[in-house]
């Protein structure tokens, strides 16, 4: 598809079909279900300010309005996947790149590559919370580094456990915050209820070292307390965390160090 230099696009939300709105309606009624006592408060109360409804695909400028008053986020429409580069750089700069596309009908329950249910509904709604907006430039900025002293893959586990997958302790109890999580019917469910997966304290050294599964439910999820811990984390000389780490063993998806705190379901 055709693409300006930074890989943005034009989201086009006039030529949607009817077919593809009603994509979204049923994704959208079937996760707000599922999600009412499981996504972190904030999550909801995104969805609650920014207007994303059942009633179709989202029009970015209309959310653009919201996220502008609301933190200074944008959200940019892209093809596909970007280059880490391209990507690092717009979140740097408070823009969240967002494909536009929705998966297909025989796509409903899964497809690997990041689609507009995944990365609106998913991603979006946090980008209003002050604190968690301004971990992601955080991370941006971490990531244009990290880039640069090669190591993209230390930075990309961080993502991973945190803005897909992460999980956050609440006085409640443990609840959903990673948009890879809310986006999935069933993965919403199985991090926080089956007994299969370990869910440890959220230790950033840890992750660095920990590899993950693109493919699969996950058997390792990470605790943050909150959104604050996750920016002063990020937020510091991350260079010097590398170098700290670099004697360690790479971790597998599944192992479990006797140095974990594991958290109760
Ligand atoms: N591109 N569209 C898109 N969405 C992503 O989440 C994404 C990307 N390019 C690179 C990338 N993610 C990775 O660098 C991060 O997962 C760290
Ligand atoms: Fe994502």
């Amino acid at each position: 598809m055709e693409h300006r230099a930074d890989w943005t696009i034009e989201q086009n939300w006039e030529n949607y079909t009817p077919q593809e709105h009603q994509t979204w309606k049923f994704l959208f009624s079937r996760q707000s279900e599922i999600l009412k006592n499981r996504a972190v408060p904030e999550f909801l109360q995104g969805i609650k300010s920014l207007g994303v409804a059942e009633d179709g695909i989202p029009d970015f400028r209309r959310l653009n309005d919201v996220l502008m008053k609301a933190t200074g986020w944008q959200i940019v429409a892209v093809p596909s996947l970007i280059p880490d580069d391209v990507f690092f750089e717009h979140m740097a700069n408070r823009r969240f790149v967002a494909t536009c596309f929705i998966r297909r009908p025989d796509q409903l329950d899964y497809l690997q590559e990041p689609d507009v249910f995944h990365d609106v509904f998913g991603h979006v709604p946090l980008l209003v919370n002050p604190i968690f907006a301004n971990y992601m430039e955080a991370y941006g900025k971490a990531g244009i580094k990290a880039l640069k002293a090669g190591h993209l893959k230390k930075i990309s586990r961080l993502y991973w456990y945190t803005v897909e997958f992460g999980l956050i302790q609440t006085k409640e109890g443990l609840r959903i915050y990673g948009s890879g999580i809310v986006s999935s019917k069933g993965e919403s469910i199985y991090c926080l209820e089956d007994p299969m997966p370990r869910r440890i304290e959220f230790d950033l050294k840890r992750i660095l070292c920990t590899d993950y599964f693109i493919d699969k439910y996950q058997e390792t999820y990470f605790v943050i307390k909150s959104f604050d811990q996750l920016f002063h984390e990020t937020n510091q000389d991350l260079l010097s965390v590398y170098d700290e780490v670099s004697h360690l063993p790479e971790l597998s998806a599944t192992t479990l160090l006797p140095s974990d705190h594991l958290i109760a379901a």
